[in-house]
Order: C-alpha cells, then structure tokens, then sequence
C-alpha cells in the first residue's frame, strides 16, 4: 500500500507539497500563447477561486462542481480549486453535447458548474435545473476570474480524508450510456505514485504536452497530475491536430509526450520540418499500439514508445513498460503496484498463451456511481476491463481485442485489431477498423472499414490490392470478406473507435 497519512488533500499535495520541496518559482504551467505561470502564481489563482467557491457561490465540502472548458491552465487552477475546497471536480469534455451535460449533471447530483465562457453555449442550453453557472473568461462583472482577482493568495486547503471522494469521471466506454467513476484524493497521487513514478519516471526539468484533454482521465494524469507531482512544466492547450502538436513540441522544447496512436501516425505523416529534439518520453494509450507503428515512431524520431493500457475505471495506466522492459507489440508488464492477470469466464487463471480476460487490481480501482454494471467490472476484488489479452511466458500482457469485439466467423474467433493491423502495413491505408456483420451462413462475416491516404482512388482495384494484401499477412480465414471506404472511423470524443457504429452500417 501506498503511505498516505489519513488526511491527505491532494490538490495541497499537488500545490503546497512541491512548493515545499522545489519553490515556488519554478513554472508550471504553459498556456498556448506562451503564458507561463509558476508553482506560486497557480497556487495563488487556484486559491482565490477557491474563496469564490466557499465564500460567495456556497460550496461545501462534498459538492460536486462541473468543470468545462478548452485545455487551459484556468481550468487546472479551478480544478485545483474545486479541490482545495473539499469539493468534487466533474470535468466534462467540451465536445459533450447538452442532452450528456444534463444526464452527466443529474447522474453526479452537480449543483455548481464553472465554464469557459467560450463552452457556454451548449451548457446554459442543456437548461438543467438547479444548476449555477459560473462563467470565466467572460469579461463580466459577474466573471469568476474578476471576482477571484479580489480574493487573498493565500488558502488552506480543506483537510479532506484520503477516502474522501476527489472527482466523479464520466465515461461513455464504446457504447454509449455514460458512468461516473469515483475516484478518491489518494487515488489521484497514487497514479503519479505509480504509473509515472516507476514506469514514465519524469525530472522536474521536464516540460510535459500531449493531445487528450483534462476531461479525460488520461489527459488530467498525464498533463496535469503527473508533471505537478514531478515539479515540471506543462503546456495547457487544446489539440489542435499533428502539426500543431509538432510546432508546439518544437516551440515549448517539450520533452514528455503523451498522445494516442492514431496522433503518432498522422505525427509521422507530418514530421517534417519539425523539431522533436526535445523529445526523450513518448507515451500511447488509449488505443492498441500496433508494432508496426512502434517501429515507425523510432525510425523517424530515435525514440522508443512506452505503450499502456489504462481506464477510466483505473483513472490511469496500469499496465505499461519503458526502455529496456519494451517489447514491441505488447502492452507491458503490471505497473509496479499493480497485479494483472488472465481469467476465463469463470474467473479462473487461463493458462499463459491463450487469450482470456484482463483482470486488475492495486491502488485504485472501479468504483461506478450507483450503477449496476459495477456487478460486472469488479469480481472478487478483481477489475475486469473489457479486453481480451494474453499473458506470454515472461509475464507480457499481449493486446488482443476488446473482450466484445472478438469476431466468431464459421467457428474461429478472430481479433479484429490483427486484421488492423494487417491492413495497416499497406502504404495506402492510414486508418482501419474491423467488425463482424451478422451472416446468416457463417454467423459473422469479417468487414474492414478503412481511410484511405489522400489521392488513392476508392474503386474496386484498391479492394482487390487490399485483400490481396492481408491474405499474404496473416491466415486467409481473418481476411476481411467486405471492405468499406470511409473518411474518417467514428470515434468518441476521446478518440476511442466505436465499433457499434460500425456493425450496424457505416452510417450507423
Ligand atoms: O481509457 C483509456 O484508454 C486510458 C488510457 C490511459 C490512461 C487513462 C485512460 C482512461
């Protein structure tokens, strides 16, 4: 277990707790117009807004409290604020629209919200009762950061318990119907105490960038949390796409990267020009890193990915390696403080080799807001993620596919991320998702959706050339028996495939 005293804040452990090792005058955050603040100066907004939630809008501790906004360093001083104040940070997405801003608000019982006035529009139209918005950036009398400006520096954070409840993260999975999950503040600095710690191991020197936003957990982790725990630097934008995360790598020397794979393709597509020096930890999660693209990615950079695995349920990366632990192709090893293994239905232990279920425990864990599904991710203490994986006889946990995606056509079962990947190796295709469509002969049929690069034509000769191709990777049964062009995969808004769109049509 992890030595957290009973009482533990963790936005004063995050602020106050590196101040007292490295100053205060060291920077923290970028904003992206160069802005920088330090330690002292974000500590200092952080505090003031949280007088305005105690003092003037009535917060309490317990509170739940709505965050949204683009990736700036304001919303990580309200986040940090929300916090401090023994409230409950609920950061949403800016791409969530009004009908899952109100679900999310009357799930999470938020009764206070603070928006970037520039996200407004789509909040005060969800019209959800009982909710007061606080915008910021507005330039109002009424604005947070004006009625902040007024507020003292100084503030004692609220001396919450360890087990007190730090922040609700929503998360759609793949599917569709949103679930909170409760985090505590231990759990907050136990992923940097982990994950990043042992696995990603930063220096205060490090200037810290990426593409997921704050409103996802592997965003708040890797751009916010884990380079505060480290007394680093990090550059608060959104993404604008690869060649302004390129340009800004270049622009802030950003040395710490934490992005997805689909960005390290399209960043790969367009390196150019860029300079990446900087550059010395890459991190992809949120998606399965194909070895193909790992071997890419050093190819052009010199730099060797550290692949994950991580969830919201988990709040971070669980399973993962670096330097000279990296296989390519595998996910990694358990995250010290981790345990990991391979479980059949029955939860029993699948021998290594043979694919079954992913179960995790260590210091954090599910915890869904009053929801049912709860039953199902925690068995006997054990996290059940939703991946199929298999474990190697080294102790390697190897990708499979997601546990309800796995394709069943005529009696095999085949992963629809092989047949990704497969697709992926040919020079023409820069995206690919397969499902199975309903057959009435073979029970499912494997269909390949694919994006094209820009100019190849999307006739049938390409349909030929593709089939043509995957049938000399891998066996001919998993080849694709349908290929659909598209100009783009539906994803969620964290950049997460959504399969079911798939199999019903591409429309769909
Ligand atoms: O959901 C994910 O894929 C994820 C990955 C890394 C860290 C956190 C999360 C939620």
């Amino acid at each position: 277990p992890l030595p957290y005293p009973d009482r533990l804040n963790c936005a004063a452990e995050l602020l106050d707790g590196t101040i007292g090792r490295l100053g205060a005058h060291r920077a923290a955050t970028v904003s992206g117009a160069g802005t920088v603040w330090s330690y002292g100066l974000l500590r200092a907004h952080a505090n003031r807004i949280a007088h305005v939630l105690t003092d003037d809008l009535g917060v309490v501790p317990g509170n739940r409290v709505l965050l949204r906004g683009p990736t700036t360093p304001w919303l990580a001083a309200c986040w940090l604020a929300v916090l401090r104040a023994g409230a409950v940070a609920v950061t949403v997405l800016a791409a969530q629209r009004p009908h899952e801003l109100a679900t999310i608000c009357r799930l999470a019982r938020v009764r206070h919200a603070l928006c970037d006035a520039r996200s407004a529009d789509d909040l005060l139209a969800a019209g959800i009762p009982q909710l007061r918005t606080t915008l910021y950036g507005s330039g109002a009398d009424d604005d947070l950061l004006r009625l902040a400006a007024r507020k003292p520096a100084a503030h004692t954070a609220l001396a919450t318990s360890a087990d007190d409840v730090a922040l609700i993260a929503f998360t759609s999975g793949t599917t569709g119907r949103p679930k909170g999950c409760v985090h505590f503040h231990r759990d907050v600095l136990a992923i940097a105490d982990t994950f990043s710690a042992h696995v990603l191991r930063p220096r205060a020197d490090d200037v810290f960038a990426g593409s997921p936003p704050l409103g996802f957990t592997y965003g708040l982790g890797g751009l916010l949390v884990f380079p505060l725990r480290a007394g680093a630097r990090t550059l608060l934008t959104d993404w604008g796409g690869p060649r302004k995360l390129l340009a800004d790598i270049g622009r802030h020397r950003v040395s710490v990267l934490f992005t997805a794979p689909t960005a390290y393709r399209a960043m790969l597509g367009a390196l150019d020009g860029h300079d990446v020096s900087s550059l010395r930890r890459c991190v992809s999660a949120g998606e399965h890193l194909p070895a193909a693209l790992w071997h890419d990615w050093r190819r052009a950079t010199g730099l060797d990915l550290i692949n994950g695995i991580g969830a919201t349920e988990m709040l971070h990366i669980f399973i993962s390696a670096a330097d000279e632990r990296i296989r390519p192709g595998a996910t990694g090893l358990p995250v010290p403080g981790y345990e990991a293994r391979v479980v059949g239905p029955d939860g029993a232990d699948v021998p290594d080799g043979r694919p079954g279920l992913l179960a995790v425990r260590g210091p954090t864990g599910c915890r869904y807001l009053a929801d049912e599904r709860q039953r199902a991710y925690v068995r006997d203490g054990w996290n059940l993620t939703g991946d199929t994986y298999v474990r190697d006889a080294d102790g390697y946990f190897h990708y499979v596919a997601r546990a309800d995606d796995m394709i069943v056509s005529a009696g095999y079962n085949i992963a629809g991320p092989e047949v990704e990947e497969a697709l992926l190796r040919h020079p023409d295709v820069l995206e690919a998702a397969v499902v199975g469509r309903p057959d009435a002969e073979r029970g499912q049929v494997v269909v390949a959706h694919v994006v094209l690069r820009e100019g190849v034509p999307r006739g049938p000769e390409t349909v030929t050339a593709l089939r043509e191709f995957t049938k000399k990777e891998i066996v001919p049964y998993k080849c694709p028996r349908e290929i659909v062009f598209l100009d783009a995969l539906p994803r969620t808004p964290t950049g997460k495939l959504q399969r079911f769109r798939l199999r019903s049509g591409p429309a769909g």
